[in-house]
């Protein structure tokens, strides 16, 4: 064993460095402040000045004559970047956090972490699962009739939704398309999750192709030969209407868009954040950010100036939700209509396979209680949990 060789220290010096620290310690209090993770480069992280520390640093006094130090005065809505204190687990977008900055060299650092009320996480390339978004309250699954609907990935949404404690809001985009008759099928999927208790929304984005806002548009394509213009008018209303039901829904949360590349997901996002855009310009030139960084997810607010209106998480890469670091139980857990009939098959270990001797999901499909697709689903997913891949 290693011999430690403490040097010990008087009763005097202890007590000078017990004051030395309580010294610091109170100047960090007056010091901290809250704010709010808005986006991630790894090791540094843009946070929000949501309020102002007690005691507000004085900028120093100028001599005539001497040069203007550099001095990063602190204001509520300003934007930082920040380091993190080594001791704090890894922080995500939509942390709130307590912090203080340094005014002389425009950098702060978090102290500390509030506790959260979600946590959407995602593995890495190398399978290490991130935080990617933290108190996020809402997930908008978004799915359209074109590209197809996979149920297996709304189901996959849910799982996460489920095991991340953030509520799942299905999002059937495009709706416009449905009044081609060839895409009943995607509004039938729609009723099913309806009536699984999950909250749903239609909606047709502001674009070019929407057949709605350009009937114009519709004539121009092959589709649109089976397109009943008289069809169209209820459901445009709804579809209309669906912008604004959307808006109410994720009106004061913090949203998170997911599904299929091509669903519309960055046009729906457009619609609801006009100046999404800006509002990313205006941070990176508060911020002088360096070019080579690459964030992992930004918060995009509906108002800058007040992030208890809540906003949308800008994640990339968000499709790639593994789900390996799941157990069959939390994967279960996410099918609301199976998970308590789980306890009822034969085996405690069922596979719940088709072919699974006395199991109750199957009974329950034979009885027309529960659909067999969600039960494939699950198993599907269960599989994938099971088997690593790398
Ligand atoms: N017809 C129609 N097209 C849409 C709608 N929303 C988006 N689009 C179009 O679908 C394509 C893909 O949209 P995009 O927002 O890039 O999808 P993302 O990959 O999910 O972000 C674009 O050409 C959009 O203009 C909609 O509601 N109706
Ligand atoms: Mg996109
Ligand atoms: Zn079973």
């Amino acid at each position: 064993m290693a011999l430690i060789r403490q040097r010990k220290l008087t009763k005097q010096q202890l007590r000078r460095i017990d004051k030395q620290q309580a010294q610091q310690q109170d100047s960090i209090d007056g010091s901290l402040m809250d704010g709010v993770v808005m986006a991630h480069y790894g090791k540094q992280l843009e946070v929000q000045v949501t309020s102002l520390p007690a005691i507000i640093p004085n900028p120093p006094v100028v001599e005539e004559g001497e040069p203007e130090p550099f001095w990063q005065a602190i204001e509520l809505g300003d934007i930082w970047r920040c380091h993190v204190r080594t001791n704090l687990p890894m922080l995500a977008t939509g942390d709130k956090v307590r912090w203080v900055a340094d005014p002389n060299t425009g950098f702060g650092r978090i102290e500390s972490v509030q506790p959260r009320t979600s946590l959407v996480s995602r593995p890495d390339r190398y399978h290490k699962l991130k935080p990617v978004a933290a108190n996020v309250d809402i997930l908008a699954i978004v799915f359209a009739p074109l590209p197809a609907a996979a149920p297996n990935l709304i189901d996959r949404y849910l799982v996460v939704c489920h095991h991340a404690d953030v509520k799942p809001l299905l999002v059937l985009n495009k709706a416009d398309l449905l009044a081609i008759e060839d895409y009943a099928f995607t509004k039938n999927l729609l009723s099913e999750y309806e009536s699984l208790g999950y909250e749903t929304v239609l909606t047709a984005a502001p674009c070019p192709e929407n057949i709605l806002l350009n009937p114009s548009q519709a004539s121009s394509k092959k589709v649109a030969d089976k397109t009943k213009l008289t069809d169209i008018e209820p459901l445009q209303q709804q579809a209309e209407l669906g912008l604004t039901d959307l808006q109410q829904q994720i009106k004061d949360k913090l949203v998170i868009f997911a599904g299929q590349s091509g669903v519309g997901k960055s046009t729906l996002v457009n619609a609801l954040l006009p100046n999404s855009d800006q509002s990313v310009n205006v941070i990176s030139t508060n911020s002088k950010l360096g070019q080579h960084t690459t964030t992992t997810s930004r918060l995009l607010p509906f108002n800058p100036e007040d992030l208890t209106q809540g906003g949308i998480v800008d994640t990339p890469g968000i499709r790639e939700y593994g789900i390996w670091h799941l157990t069959p139980d939390d994967i279960i857990a996410g099918f609301v209509e199976l998970y308590p009939l789980a306890g009822d098959c034969q085996f405690r270990d069922c596979k719940h396979t088709h072919n699974s001797k006395g199991c109750a999901l199957w009974e329950a499909v034979a009885e027309g209680k529960v659909m067999q697709r969600r039960v494939e689903s699950l198993v599907t997913l269960q599989a994938e949990a099971d088997t690593p891949t790398y």
